[in-house]
């Protein structure tokens, strides 16, 4: 065993002791990329975040426009339905509970699910209650650092298990849609890319809700 994979295992059976490694997940050191299809472009001149939908206005953002929104930032463990998790990563944004909190987004009382929308076409879906807890995040930063195109740069959704808010429902992590161009209220539950394709669609890691 090298001495990588000695910290690792050193590191997973800390993570375990604490009760924070989900049934099936194995952790990991490195930050594996997972995605469908390319990694998009970002033109700033050109790029716009939306909400629309069941809100009683609908709002549009330029990439400057959401630097300059209230900033969050959380620590959370995430966790890959391929069974990979990774410990006490640091994510800085926005936060939709706040922009809602602050009057930035108003949504209809119609309004129970979330659709995010991302370049391509990816899509993933949130009861709307589980996407204003504290788990969820419209992250552009990752560590400190802006994101990293294969990490979603310039924003992505991100959702994870925050270990002293275990009360928290927490999905696995491709109910967080890199490169996130618009968040679509809904009065109605509707699968995303993933869900779709027989991904379970409330995704608990806890419950190991993988598939089905
Ligand atoms: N736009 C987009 N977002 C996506 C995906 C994707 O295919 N496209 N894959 C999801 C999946 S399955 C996972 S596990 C995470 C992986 O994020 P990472 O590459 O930063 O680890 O992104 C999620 N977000
Ligand atoms: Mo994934």
């Amino acid at each position: 065993m090298g001495l990588f994979d000695k910290d690792r295992k050193q590191e997973e059976d800390r993570i375990r002791s604490e009760n924070r490694l989900p049934p099936g997940q194995s952790l990991t050191l490195k930050f594996p990329v997972l995605h469908y299809g390319p990694i998009p472009p970002f033109t700033p001149a050109t790029w716009d975040f939306r909400v629309w939908g069941e809100v009683e206005e609908e709002r549009k953002w330029t990439w400057n426009e959401f630097l300059q929104l209230p900033r969050t930032k959380i620590l959370m463990d995430i966790h890959c339905v391929t069974r990979w998790s990774k410990a006490d990563t640091t994510w800085e944004g926005v936060s939709l509970k706040t922009l809602i909190d602050e009057g930035f987004i108003t949504p209809k009382p119609s309004a129970t699910y979330l659709m995010q929308h991302a370049e391509y076409g990816y899509t993933t879906n949130l009861p709307l209650e589980v996407a204003l807890q504290d788990n969820f995040l419209l992250a552009t930063h990752y560590e400190g650092e802006p994101l990293t195109p294969d990490h979603g740069y310039p924003l992505r959704g991100v959702i994870g298990h925050i270990p002293a808010q275990g009360e928290l429902v927490a999905p696995y992590f491709w109910k967080g849609a890199k490169w996130l161009r618009s968040l679509e209220f809904m009065t109605a539950d509707r699968r995303g890319f993933w869900e779709k394709a027989g991904y379970n669609n409330r995704a608990d890691i806890w419950k190991e809700e993988r598939f089905g």
